[in-house]
């Protein structure tokens, strides 16, 4: 596989994992910068202005946000189909990405991940409990309800594995690694799918380099994921100190 496509991103954001997803699933070949955001140096402002991951490079030419990302990569690359061919499955597949993307982004990374991880070893502060007790008892059951309204018994959205079950399961991925497993009483769809997800051959190749780095500290995670096989770029951006979220203003 020759590596026309070259990704900045971490393994552990779900943002990255939908764009790995959708180049492992469509065939193409990609090296990747696996660096954390917050620690990313002058030249990754200037390839990235929100100072947010993934950032994709093609030649010249840079592409920021993962949905416009998977986009670009559909469009150049239809062959594997990631988008519902019907107008109205498409515009739903999309919303449903961006409820992921905002909705759960907001609740499994902002509300549990950052705050029982990333805040903690990265920028040395307590976990706020009473954030993350919102986002496990209220927020996540709430995002279950209506997934479970909507999610199939059996299969995935719309026939064949698309950018919504990607995205969706992408988010849960994340939530396992807070050591949060979706109550299958409750919500027996949403658990049986995130499952379906999982098992994707995609899925489960890249989890191989998510739980490698989960308790490791920056600065080694690329000699061991280098000895673990991940397609490594050759000029990796450099790691500033950290710094918090240009996007989260208060
Ligand atoms: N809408 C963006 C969101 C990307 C995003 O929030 N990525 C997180 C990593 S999980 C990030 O880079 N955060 C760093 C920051 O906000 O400073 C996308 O879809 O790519």
């Amino acid at each position: 596989m020759s590596a026309r496509y070259h990704v900045i991103g971490n393994y552990l954001s779900p943002y990255v994992r939908k764009v790995l997803v959708v180049l492992e699933t469509k065939g193409l070949g990609y090296t990747i910068d696996p660096i954390a955001p917050f620690v990313g140096d002058e030249e990754f402002t200037r390839l990235s202005p929100l100072r947010r991951i993934p950032v994709l490079i093609d030649g010249e030419r840079v592409v920021n946000d993962s949905s416009v990302i998977c986009q670009y990569l559909e469009e150049r690359h239809p062959e594997v189909p990631l988008y519902p061919a019907d107008i109205g499955d498409r515009a739903q597949a999309r919303w449903l990405e961006e409820y992921a993307d905002a909705y759960l982004g907001d609740v499994v990374i902002w509300g549990m991940f950052f705050q029982q991880g990333v805040k903690r070893f990265l920028f040395g502060e307590p976990t706020d409990e009473a954030v993350v007790r919102r986002a496990r008892e209220e927020h996540l059951p709430r995002a279950l309800d209506y997934l479970e309204s909507l999610l199939p018994a059996e299969g995935f959205l719309f026939g064949a594995p698309s950018i919504a079950d990607i995205s969706i399961g992408s988010f849960f991925r994340n939530a396992t690694y807070v050591r949060y497993q979706i109550d299958a009483q409750r919500w027996p769809r949403a658990a049986a799918f995130v499952e379906r997800v999982f098992a994707l051959p995609a899925f489960s190749r890249l989890a191989t380099f998510e739980v490698s780095i989960m308790r490791t500290p920056l600065p080694e995670q690329r000699a061991l994921l280098a000895d673990l096989g991940a397609p490594l770029g050759e000029h990796p951006l450099r790691m500033g100190s950290p710094r918090r979220s240009m996007m989260r203003i208060e």
